[in-house]
C-alpha cells in the first residue's frame, strides 16, 4: 500500500521573506565558499545560500555555511565596551572613547616603564585582510612592539616555514583544479570531508569522473580514510620517516625526475645521503607502515604522470611540522610535481583568512611577504607608510607560543588579544590561566563577550563579526574573495578596522601616519605595495573581486593577467616556469634526519592523546556553540576510544572517564569506535576545559608550532553522577 498517497501535503519551503541577497564569502574555513546572505525588510539576515557561478563551491555550502546568518545575533555577542581596574572587579560599561583611552594609555604606560617590547599583541586568521594590514601598520609603524604574532602559529606556521625553506617564499603553489588532472593524491593528516567539506566535494567529483588513487596517511580512520584506496595508519609524529622511506625507494629504483632535479633544485646529494638510512624495513619499525606498503606507495606516486600531496594539521602540529612540509616538498620536487597541472604540494589552510594574515598582517615580517631582516624591505615599507625605517626591528620577535612563557617570566606585562581565544585553544590551558593572571593589562577585542579570556581582561572591545564588515579573505588556493557587509555591527560593537584606526589616534606617531577610513582605501594601499611581489594583487579591486567571485594571486595590473576579453584573471599555479624565490631561482632539497623528541605513551600513560575537529563545530565554539543547527549534533565533549582497549579497562560506551596526562585531567564521555587504534584516544578540541587541559604542546624548532596531536595519557574510572553534574555545568557555561 502506498502510504498517505494523495493526502500528503507537498513539501513547502518556509518563506523567510528575503528582500535582498547580498554576496559575501564564508567566514569559517579556508575553502573560501561564496555565499549569499538573505536579508528581510527589517534588514535582518535570515538565510544563507551557496553562489552557483562561484568556481570554488559551485552553489554548495556545508552545514556551517548554510547556517552562518545565525551568528550575527547569537547569544553572547559583545554589545558595548567594558573596562575595570583589576580582574577581581566587575566590569563597567563605558563609551568607545573611554575604552580606547584606557587601552591606549595602558599600552603607553607599560612600554614607558618596561620597554617597547614589554607589550605583546596576538591576533588571528579570522579578520578581513584590510584589518590585518592596518593592525600590522599600527603595531610595526606606531606602537613598535616586536612581540606581535597571530594564532596562525597554532595552525599554519609549519606550512609557512616549510614553504620558505623549500621554495624561498610562503605561498601554496597549487589549486583545487589540480584534482581534475592529478593521477595520484596523497593526503597527510587532513580530514577533508569534515574540515573542508567543499574542497572534499571538488576532489570527490573529480575522482568520480576519472578515478585516481587516494592514499590517506592518518593514525585515525577518518571519514577521508574511509573513502581512500589506501589508508596508512601512521605512528603519530613519524611522517618524516615515512617521507624519507618513500624517497629512499624512489631514488633506489631510479624513479625520480632527474631533469627537473638538475634544472630546478639544489641539494639532491645531501638528501640522497640522508635517505640511505631510511630503507623501508628500518623505517617501518618507526612509522608503523609495513615495508611493502611503503614500496607500493612510492612506486605509485613516482610513476603517476602527475601526483599531488595535500596536508593539514596532522603534519603542521608536530615537533617535526616544518620538516614534514619540507619532506612533502622534497618528494614533489624530486618527482617533478611542482608548478604542474595536477602535480603540486598544497597545504590545506585552516581559518577563513589564515592566508590573508600570512600575506599582509606583518606578524612575522612586513606586508606582502617582506622580511624585517631585509634592509631594502624595511626601507620600502618605511617610506610608503611615512615611518622611519630605523623604527622597525631588524628581526622577527616572539611567536604566540613564546609570548606566553615570556609573560610568565615577567618579560611581557601587557597583552592585546584580537580575535583569538588561547584559554581554550593553547596547549596546557591551566598554565595559560596562570599566565593571564600575571598581566598588568589584558585587552580583549572579540565579537563575543562570553569568550573565556574576558575572565582575565581589563578592557573588552566588542567587534563586528564576519559580514558585519567589508573587505577580503584569501583562501587555500590563493583566491582573494569579497566579503560584503550584510548588516551593521551588532548593537554598539564596531568593525575591527575602526577599532584599530581609532587606537592609532591615541599615539603621537599614530597621528602622523595615515590610517584610511574605508577598507577599499586600505585595499588600494595593499595593491600598491604588492606590485612586482610574488603576492601581486595590483590587478584586483573590490568590485572586480565580487564580479569574478574571487581572483587568485598573482593578478597583475597589466596585460599578463588579462584573458582574451580583457578581463582580469589570476594565475592558478605558482612556479610553472620552475623559477623559485631564492636568488639563483632554484628550489632547495633539504635532508631531514629524524630525531625522536615527542612525548610518547609509556607504562604510566599508555595511550596516545590525539585531538582535532568535528564538522559541525568551529574551534572554541564562540560561534557554532550558539547555532542550534550546528550545536545539536555535538552538544557535549566526548572521547573516541577503541572498544577492545575499553573492554580491557572495563570502560563502557557512553560512560564518563577521567583522562589524565602529566599536565592535568579532564572528565569526558566515552564513545566506543574502531575509528581509533587500540593505543589511542581522540578528543575534539572545541570544548572548553577539556583536551587542552591535558596537552603538552612541544614546539617545532623552525615554526614554533605546538604538537597538539602527540601526547600521552591514561584513563581512570570516575563517579558517574559527579561527572554528569560537572558535564552539565560545563555545557551551561
Ligand atoms: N568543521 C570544522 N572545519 C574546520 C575547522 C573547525 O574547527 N571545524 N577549523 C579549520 C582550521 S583553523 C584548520 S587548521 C583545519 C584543520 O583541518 P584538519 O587538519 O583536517 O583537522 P584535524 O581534525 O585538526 O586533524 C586532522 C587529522 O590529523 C590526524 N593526525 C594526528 N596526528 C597525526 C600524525 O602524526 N600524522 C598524520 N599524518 N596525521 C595525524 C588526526 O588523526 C586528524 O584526523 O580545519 C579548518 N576547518
Ligand atoms: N588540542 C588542540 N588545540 C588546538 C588545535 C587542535 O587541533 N588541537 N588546533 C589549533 C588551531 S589549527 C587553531 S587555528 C586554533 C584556533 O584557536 P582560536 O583562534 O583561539 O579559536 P577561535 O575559537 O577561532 O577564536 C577566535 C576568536 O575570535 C572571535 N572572532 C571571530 N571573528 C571575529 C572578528 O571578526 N573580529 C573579532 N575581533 N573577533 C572575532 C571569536 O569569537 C573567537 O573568540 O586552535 C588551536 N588549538
Ligand atoms: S566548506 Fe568551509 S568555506 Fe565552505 S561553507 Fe563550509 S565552512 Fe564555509
Ligand atoms: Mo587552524
Amino acid at each position: 500500500m502506498l502510504f498517505g498517497r494523495g493526502k500528503k501535503n507537498p513539501i513547502k519551503m518556509v518563506d523567510k521573506k528575503v528582500e535582498k541577497w547580498i554576496y559575501t564569502t564564508c567566514g569559517y574555513c579556508s575553502t573560501g565558499c561564496s555565499i549569499e546572505v538573505g536579508v528581510n525588510a527589517e534588514k535582518k539576515a535570515v538565510a544563507s545560500r551557496g553562489v552557483g557561478d562561484a568556481d570554488v563551491n559551485r552553489g554548495k555550502l556545508c552545514i556551517k555555511g548554510i547556517t552562518e546568518h545565525d551568528i550575527f545575533e547569537a547569544s553572547g555577542r559583545g554589545v558595548e565596551p567594558l573596562i575595570r581596574d583589576s580582574m577581581h572587579d566587575d566590569y563597567r560599561p563605558v563609551d568607545w572613547d573611554a575604552a580606547l583611552d584606557k587601552a591606549g594609555s595602558e599600552i603607553q604606560r607599560i612600554q614607558e616603564k618596561y620597554g617597547r617590547d614589554s607589550f605583546a599583541i596576538v591576533s588571528t586568521g579570522q579578520m578581513l585582510t584590510e584589518e590585518f594590514y592596518t593592525l600590522g601598520k599600527l603595531t610595526r609603524g606606531v606602537i613598535g612592539t616586536n612581540n606581535y604574532d597571530g594564532n596562525t602559529t597554532l595552525c599554519m606556521a609549519s606550512a609557512v616555514s616549510g614553504y620558505k625553506r623549500s621554495f624561498g617564499s610562503d605561498g601554496p603553489p597549487g589549486c583545487y583544479d589540480d584534482f581534475e588532472t592529478t593521477e595520484c593524491l596523497m593526503a597527510f593528516g587532513s580530514n577533508l570531508p569534515e574540515q573542508h567539506p567543499i574542497i572534499y566535494w571538488r576532489m570527490r567529483e573529480a575522482r568520480e569522473k576519472r578515478h585516481f588513487p587516494l592514499i590517506v596517511i592518518d593514525p585515525r580512520v577518518t571519514m577521508l580514510a574511509q573513502f581512500a584506496d589506501m589508508h596508512l595508519p601512521i605512528t603519530p609524529g613519524t611522517d618524516v620517516v615515512l617521507l624519507n622511506a618513500l624517497m629512499h625507494v624512489i631514488l633506489k629504483e631510479g624513479l625520480e625526475d632527474r631533469d627537473y632535479i638538475n634544472q630546478h633544485t639544489n641539494g639532491i646529494e645531501a638528501v640522497e645521503a640522508c635517505v640511505k638510512d631510511y630503507d623501508p624495513v628500518s623505517a617501518a619499525k618507526i612509522c608503523g607502515i609495513d615495508e611493502d606498503t611503503i614500496r607500493t606507495v612510492a612506486r605509485l606516486y613516482a610513476k603517476a604522470g602527475t601526483a599531488m600531496s595535500i596536508w593539514t594539521m596532522g603534519i603542521n602540529q608536530s615537533t617535526h611540522g616544518s620538516d614534514g612540509v619540507v619532506g612533502i616538498n622534497n618528494l614533489n620536487l624530486m618527482t617533478g610535481n611542482i608548478g604542474k597541472e595536477g602535480g603540486t604540494s598544497l597545504s590545506i589552510t585552516g581559518q577563513c583568512n589564515a592566508m590573508g594574515t600570512r600575506e599582509w598582517s606583518s606578524c612575522s615580517g612586513l606586508p606582502g611577504y617582506r622580511a624585517l631582516e631585509n634592509p631594502d624591505h624595511r626601507e620600502e615599507v618605511g617610506k610608503f607608510w611615512g615611518v622611519d625605517p630605523e623604527f622597525f626591528p631588524k628581526k622577527r620577535g616572539l611567536t604566540e607560543t613564546d609570548i606566553f612563557p615570556a609573560i610568565e617570566t615577567g618579560q611581557i606585562k601587557g597583552l592585546w588579544l584580537v580575535a583569538t581565544n588561547p584559554m581554550t585553544s593553547m596547549p596546557n590551558t591551566a598554565r595559560i590561566r596562570k599566565t593571564l593572571e600575571k598581566l598588568e593589562c589584558l585587552i580583549v577585542q572579540d565579537s563575543y563577550v562570553d569568550v573565556e579570556t574576558t575572565q582575565y581582561a581589563h578592557v573588552f572591545l566588542p567587534a563586528g563579526v564576519w559580514a558585519e564588515k567589508e573587505g577580503v579573505f584569501t583562501n587555500t588556493e590563493r583566491r582573494v574573495n569579497m566579503v560584503r557587509k550584510v548588516t551593521e555591527p551588532y548593537k554598539n560593537s564596531k568593525s575591527d578596522l575602526w577599532i584599530i584606526s581609532q587606537m592609532a589616534k591615541r599615539f603621537e606617531q599614530g597621528k602622523k601616519v595615515h590610517f584610511p577610513e574605508t577598507s577599499s582605501e586600505v585595499f588600494d594601499e595593499m595593491r600598491a605595495l604588492s606590485k612586482g611581489r610574488l603576492v601581486d594583487i595590483s590587478g584586483m579591486d573590490h568590485d572586480k573581486l565580487e564580479a569574478a567571485r574571487g581572483l587568485q594571486w598573482p593578478c597583475r595590473d597589466d596585460e599578463t593577467s588579462n584573458d582574451a576579453d580583457g578581463n582580469k584573471v589570476g594565475d592558478p599555479r605558482l612556479y610553472m616556469d620552475g623559477k623559485f624565490q631564492f636568488p639563483d631561482g632554484k628550489a632547495k632539497l633539504i635532508p631531514l634526519p629524524y630525531i625522536e623528541n615527542n612525548e610518547v605513551p609509556d607504562e604510566e600513560y599508555p595511550f596516545w592523546l590525539n585531538s582535532g575537529r568535528l564538522v559541525e563545530h568551529f574551534h572554541t565554539r564562540t560561534k557554532t556553540g550558539k547555532v542550534a543547527n550546528c550545536n545539536k549534533f555535538s552538544p557535549t565533549a566526548f572521547m573516541e576510544m577503541n572498544p577492545d582497549a575499553a573492554a580491557e579497562l572495563g570502560v563502557e560506551h557512553m560512560t564518563y572517564v577521567r583522562v589524565v596526562s602529566k599536565r592535568g585531567d579532564a572528565v569526558v564521555l566515552v564513545q566506543l569506535t574502531q575509528r581509533v587504534p587500540h593505543n589511542m584516544v581522540f578528543i575534539p578540541f572545541h570544548f572548553h576545559d577539556c583536551v587542552n587541559r591535558l596537552t603538552l604542546g612541544l614546539l617545532d624548532p623552525h615554526s614554533r608550532q605546538p604538537a597538539f596531536k602527540q601526547n600521552a595519557c591514561r584513563i581512570e574510572a570516575v563517579d558517574q553522577e559527579e561527572a554528569a553534574k560537572l558535564n552539565v555545568e560545563l555545557r551551561n557555561y
